[in-house]
C-alpha cells in the first residue's frame, strides 16, 4: 500500500476551502492506503498566533478532522510538534534547499505582503518543514489544495539533492506525487472569486467555517458575490465569471458532480435560486460534522489520548528514517 501524508494547520476553524481541497479526500484515501494525517502546529507559528490559544486550537482541528471522517483506527492523527523529528530532518532541509528555490515561493509572497523585511524567518523556510513532513514517513502521495502543488515540486527537488548531495544518487528520499482531486481543489473567497478561501482572511464573509450553523451559512451564500447574468449551460459560459465559477464548483463537489453536470441541471437561473438550493446542499452536509465536532471537545482528555497514541505510531515511522539521514549527513553517534 502506498503511504500518504498530508498536514493542516491550527490557524482556525477548518473552511469549506480546507474540506473540500484536503479533508474530504483525505477520508476517501484511507481506505486504500496507509495514512498519516498531521495538525500542523509548528506550521501555525510561523505568523502570528496567540499562544494562549494554540493548545485548544490544535485540540479542536483534531477533532474537525476526526468529525469529518478520518478515522484514528485506520489513519495516524498527531500533532506535528510531538514528534521531534519534523524539525530534525527540517534542519537538514534548510542547508539542502537553496535561497532561489525558495524566493520563488508564490504562498510566502502573498503571506509576506509588502512588508517582507519584517516577517519570520520560519515563513519563508516553511516548505522545508512541509518536506521535511512528508519525506520523514518516506510517503509517496500528498494530498493537498492546488494551493500547495508548488511547495510539492520543492519538496521533490529538495529530496532530489539530499539523494545526489549524501546518496551518490540513490533514492533515499523517495519521489513525492500530489494528490489534487475534484472541481473544488481551490475553492475561493465569497467576497472575491480571485482570491483563495482561508481560515485567517480577516472577513468571516469571505468563507464558509465547519461550524457555521444553517442561518450563518445561508446569510453568507446570500450576501456571496455574484454577477447580474444568470448561469450559463455550459462551462465555457464561466470564462471571465470567477465568482459563478466558484458557486458552482462547490456545488458540483458536494454533489460528486462536474461544472458541466451542475450547469445541465441549473443552467439559465438567477443566483437567488441556485443559492438557495447551495445553502440546503452546505448544511445537508456541514450540519452533522459540526455536531459531531462539539460531541468530540466535551471530552478533552479522549481527544488528547487520540493525539498521543498517533504520535507514538508516527514516531516509530520517522524515527528511523531521519536518523538514517542523519548518519548520511555524517553526523556523529557516541
Ligand atoms: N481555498 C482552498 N481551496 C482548496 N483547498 C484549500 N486548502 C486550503 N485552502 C483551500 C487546502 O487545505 C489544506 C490545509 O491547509 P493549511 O491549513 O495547512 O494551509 P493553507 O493552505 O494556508 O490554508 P488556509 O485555510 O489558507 O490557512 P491560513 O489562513 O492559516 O493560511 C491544504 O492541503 C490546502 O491546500
Amino acid at each position: 500500500m502506498q503511504r500518504i501524508f498530508s498536514g493542516i494547520q491550527p490557524t482556525g476553524i477548518p473552511t469549506l476551502g480546507n474540506y473540500l481541497g484536503a479533508v474530504r479526500n483525505w477520508v476517501k484515501l484511507q481506505h486504500d492506503h496507509d495514512c498519516i494525517y498531521c495538525v500542523v502546529d509548528l506550521h501555525a507559528i510561523t505568523v502570528a498566533h496567540d499562544p494562549k490559544a494554540l493548545a485548544q486550537a490544535t485540540r479542536e482541528m483534531a477533532a474537525a478532522l476526526i468529525a469529518s471522517g478520518i478515522d484514528p483506527k485506520h489513519s495516524i492523527l498527531f500533532h506535528q510538534s510531538a514528534v521531534h523529528a519534523h524539525v530534525r530532518l527540517s534542519w537538514i532541509f534548510e542547508c539542502v534547499v537553496r535561497i532561489g528555490w525558495l524566493n520563488r515561493m508564490t504562498q510566502f509572497k502573498d503571506k509576506a505582503g509588502k512588508d517582507r523585511e519584517n516577517v519570520s524567518a520560519g515563513l519563508y523556510t516553511y516548505p522545508a518543514l512541509m518536506a521535511a513532513d512528508i519525506l520523514a514517513y518516506h510517503a509517496t502521495r500528498v494530498p493537498v489544495g492546488d494551493d500547495q502543488r508548488q511547495h510539492l515540486e520543492l519538496a521533490n527537488d529538495v529530496a532530489q539533492k539530499f539523494n545526489f548531495d549524501f546518496c551518490g544518487g540513490e533514492p533515499f528520499f523517495p519521489v513525492i506525487e500530489p494528490v489534487i482531486m475534484g472541481p473544488a481543489a481551490r475553492v475561493m473567497s465569497l467576497r472575491d472569486g480571485t482570491k483563495k478561501m482561508s481560515k485567517s482572511d480577516p472577513s468571516d464573509q469571505s468563507r464558509i467555517s465547519l461550524t457555521d450553523d444553517a442561518d450563518t451559512i445561508a446569510l453568507k451564500i446570500r450576501r456571496a458575490k455574484t454577477d447580474p447574468e444568470p448561469l450559463p449551460g455550459e462551462p465555457a459560459g464561466l470564462e471571465g465569471r470567477p465568482e459563478a465559477r466558484n458557486l458552482v464548483g462547490i456545488y458540483a463537489a458536494l454533489t460528486d458532480s462536474d461544472h458541466a453536470g451542475v450547469l445541465r441541471e441549473h443552467g439559465g437561473q438567477g443566483f437567488g435560486a441556485f443559492k438557495g438550493a447551495l445553502t440546503e446542499l452546505l448544511v445537508d452536509k456541514l450540519s452533522p460534522i459540526a455536531g459531531e465536532m462539539r460531541r468530540l471537545l466535551a471530552d478533552p482528555a479522549t481527544m488528547d489520548a487520540i493525539l498521543r497514541d498517533g504520535a507514538r505510531q508516527a514516531e516509530a515511522i520517522a524515527e528511523p528514517i531521519v536518523k538514517k539521514a542523519e548518519d548520511l549527513v555524517g553526523f556523529l553517534r557516541v
